[in-house]
Order: structure tokens, then C-alpha cells, then sequence
């Protein structure tokens, strides 16, 4: 990709922009016109290394010349299907190809267009499953601390990063109870992969069962690895405990794998990494490795087979989205999964894994570093907040290693990094090296 010449910017004021200050970005805007492969290119012609495959997404790349190839000729051939009561077999094909990827008996996928839609859908699949089979009482839903599980009413209140909850806590959903986090420097930090201690608090799961009668709780949601919150893997066994007590309670457990699922974490999903069968599984990101938005829940067959009771006209579920299974997508998805093979993309995420975590963890001792935490290819560095100024650190870090052609993603302070699964060792390097830079220049 040669450097592009700079492009004119248009009028910044009409577009409210998500999860963005947006004054102070229109005052020094930063647009992306193009992309290939590691690479971005920025409205001012630079060129910048994407260290977080565009928003934890774009797992092949950007501009694969065969997901651009699958989207433009669908897009010529048949441009939209309604997945109500017809079809088309694009979605059809992808559904069968998750399940294949996906673990035991999840092998039935419920299409939707993001990670929240999945989010909301796979909650109310827990509610509409348990009434199906006579328990309609079984309501509570469990999520935990520092988790993320998209916007969407319920992801919002399963949900625990507080700044995206405080504004709009009176209207959320009743009967919702949190897990504690596992985020612990005094125990865990500078841990590699998963930290060894942690896995009991998993425990606080029976005390809020027995707080409300397992008859009363519906599913617990949870990332098999916080990915917004700033990369927290489980600690060892944590998954294993979690599970074990639903299992004790007829309590489902979703795993959110919009971040981990294909191939984060050097396995098809981290419940594969881990070991761990979830019930539900929701899935969106990488699933067309960002090139046109898509989400799915993966359920297992006997929840499926839970609403297919009814007489054959029955309609078993009432949920849907006009753009469930979108030809573009499912071809995107296709296309996707098809990289993915061929180029052996999640064996390289896997392979790459402990160059990353080498690298990574390197950047102990600089100044302001208080913790590196990293599994598959997925990796955060936290920094001591700022005195007085709690985000701004992080901020200059990013501002700095973008200035410097290399595109990172903060939450909170802390740098998160999660890079296309075709990155090089010497791109690996460069991030690191970058991100280096710009935190010893920070203030
Ligand atoms: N679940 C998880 C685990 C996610 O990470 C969603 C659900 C929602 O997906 P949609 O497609 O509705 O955005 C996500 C999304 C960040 C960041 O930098 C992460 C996400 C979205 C925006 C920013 O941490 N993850």
C-alpha cells in the first residue's frame, strides 16, 4: 500500500460519536481513509500499525482480498433476503460452519448484528428456555464486575464497567446480582496467562444462589477473559468453579466470546482454551472478521430443542432482527472462516502467543507500569493513574504511540493491545517497542 495523500475532511460537527469526548476529538480529529493487512492509513497519508485488529475485530486482516472478493459478489447476486419465514443459503452454510467450530453440543446459531444484540438475545433465550420447560420463575440474572457485555438494556445491566451503567440505572433490568471481579494487583500482578489465585471467587456465586433460591436464577454471563474492562484472564480453575455450580443448580452459563471467539485466544473460542462447556455462547467481531457487522448466539441443542415443542406451525421464539443472517454478513462470515483456515490463523495466534506475552511483559520496570496481563494474543499494560487525572495517562500514551504510527486502544489506564492474527514477531515488536516509547515520554 503506497502512502496515501491526504484527504479533506468533511464537516465533524453533525456525527454524535460513540464512546468519544467528542469536542475535544473534532478539535484534532484523527480519520482512517484505508486499510490493508496490519496497516490503517490515516487522513493525514500515514501509515498505522493496527495493534487491536480495529476494535478487538478484524482477526484476518484488513482488506483480505477474498472477504472483499465474497462481499462484492454477494452484493451483486443478492443483496437482501428477510430471515423471517424465508431464507437464503449463505446463512444456512454459516451456520453450520460455526457450530462445526464450536464446542460439544452447541450446534444450533441464532444470527444477529452485534455483540449487544447477541447479549440481549442470548438472555432472553435463558428466560423464554427455563419458561418453556416450566420454570418460569427462574428470572435472576448474574453477571460480574468490570464486565462488558455491549449496550443493549440487558448488556447494560449484567453488565459491571460503571461508567456505562451510572447514567441510565433506574431503567435497568430488575432482578440482576454481580459476581466480584478477579482483577487483583496485591495477588495477581504481572501474572502470565491465567493468575493462579482467584479461582474461589468464583465461590460468591452459591452465597447469592442461596441468597435467592436456585430456583430463581435464570443464567450467569460471563467473558471467559474481560476483554474492555482491560484483559482479565480467569485465574486458573475460576471457569471450572463457575461452571461446576450451575451445573449444581440447573443455572445456564453463557459465555460472552465476542472478544475471545475466533481465534483471540489460539483455540476456535476460549471455552475450548479453558476447557469449560457453556450453554449459551455469544459471538460477533471476528465472526466476519469485522468487515460487516455480525453477531450470533450458539446454543446448545437441548435448549433448541426446548421450543421446538409446540404443533410444527408454531412460531418458538419470538425474536428477530430484520437483518438476521444478512447475505452480506453471512458471505463476510464465509469468507472469513475460510482465511482462517487456510492460513492456519488461529494456530498462528497460538504460536505467536508467548512471543507476545515475552514481548509484552518486557515492558516491566518502565515508569508508570503497575501490571502486564496477557493470554492468546491479547495483552494489556496498566498504568498508575495520574494524580487528580484518572484516564488522562493512558490517553497521552495512546495519543503518542498514534502520532507514532502505531494504533492502540485504552480503557481506563490501561493500554490494550489485540492485533490482527497475521501480525509478524517483527510487527509484535514494533508495537511494544512503540508503546515503550510512549510511555517512558509520559508524563
Ligand atoms: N460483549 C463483549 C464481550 C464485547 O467485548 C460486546 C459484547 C458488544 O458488542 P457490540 O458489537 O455491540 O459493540 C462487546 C464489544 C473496547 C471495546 O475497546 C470493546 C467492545 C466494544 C467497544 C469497545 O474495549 N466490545
Amino acid at each position: 500500500m503506497s502512502p496515501a495523500a491526504p484527504v479533506t475532511l468533511p464537516d465533524l460537527e453533525p456525527l454524535w460519536m460513540p464512546f468519544t469526548a467528542n469536542r475535544q476529538f473534532k478539535k484534532d480529529p484523527r480519520l482512517l481513509v484505508a486499510a490493508e493487512g496490519m496497516y490503517y492509513t490515516a487522513h493525514d497519508g500515514r501509515r498505522i500499525l493496527d495493534g487491536i485488529a480495529g476494535l478487538w475485530c478484524c482477526n484476518a486482516g484488513h482488506c483480505h482480498p477474498k472477504i472483499v472478493a465474497a462481499v462484492r459478489e454477494q452484493a451483486g447476486r443478492l443483496d437482501y433476503a428477510t430471515a423471517f419465514n424465508l431464507g437464503h443459503p449463505a446463512a444456512f452454510e454459516l451456520a453450520g460452519q460455526v457450530a462445526a467450530l464450536a464446542p460439544g453440543s452447541l450446534d444450533h446459531v441464532f444470527f444477529v448484528n452485534s455483540g449487544s444484540e447477541a447479549v440481549d438475545t442470548a438472555l432472553k433465550i435463558a428466560l423464554a428456555y427455563h419458561r418453556a420447560r416450566g420454570e418460569a420463575q427462574r428470572t435472576r440474572l448474574i453477571g460480574r464486575e468490570r464486565g462488558y457485555h455491549g449496550v443493549g438494556f440487558g448488556g447494560i445491566s449484567v453488565g459491571g464497567i460503571v461508567a456505562n451503567r451510572r447514567m441510565f440505572s433506574a431503567s435497568m433490568l430488575p432482578g440482576v446480582d454481580h459476581l466480584p471481579h478477579t482483577h487483583d494487583l496485591a495477588h495477581n500482578a504481572f501474572s502470565r496467562g491465567q493468575p493462579a489465585w482467584g479461582a474461589h471467587l468464583a465461590d460468591d456465586l452459591e452465597r447469592i444462589v442461596a441468597l435467592h433460591d436456585p430456583s430463581t436464577i435464570a443464567a450467569v454471563i460471563v467473558e471467559p477473559v474481560a476483554g474492555s474492562a482491560g484483559v482479565l484472564p480467569p485465574p486458573a480453575g475460576y471457569l471450572e468453579r463457575l461452571r461446576a455450580i450451575c451445573d449444581r443448580h440447573g443455572i445456564l452459563l453463557i459465555l460472552d466470546e465476542v472478544i475471545t471467539g475466533f481465534g483471540r485466544t489460539g483455540a476456535n473460542f476460549a471455552a475450548q482454551t479453558f476447557g469449560v462447556q457453556p450453554d449459551l455462547m455469544t459471538v460477533a467481531k471476528g465472526i466476519t472478521s469485522g468487515v460487516v457487522p455480525m453477531g450470533a448466539v450458539l446454543v446448545d441443542r437441548r435448549i433448541y430443542d426446548a421450543f421446538m415443542t409446540g404443533p410444527d406451525y408454531a412460531v418458538g421464539f419470538f425474536h428477530g432482527y430484520t437483518y438476521s443472517g444478512h447475505p452480506l454478513a453471512a458471505a463476510a462470515g464465509l469468507a472469513a472462516l475460510e482465511v482462517y483456515r487456510e492460513e492456519g490463523l488461529f494456530e498462528r495466534a497460538r504460536r505467536l502467543a508467548p512471543v507476545f506475552e515475552e514481548a509484552l511483559h518486557g515492558l516491566r520496570g518502565c515508569r508508570h507500569v503497575i501490571d502486564i496481563r496477557n493470554l492468546g494474543l491479547m495483552g494489556a499494560v496498566e498504568l498508575a493513574p495520574r494524580a487528580g487525572e484518572p484516564t488522562q495517562r493512558a490517553m497521552d500514551v495512546f495519543r503518542r504511540c498514534y502520532d507514532a504510527g502505531v494504533l492502540v486502544r485504552t480503557t481506563g489506564d490501561i493500554l490494550a493491545l489485540t492485533p490482527p492474527l497475521i501480525i509478524s514477531e517483527s510487527e509484535i515488536a514494533q508495537i511494544v517497542d512503540t508503546l515503550r516509547g510512549a510511555i517512558q515520554a509520559t508524563a
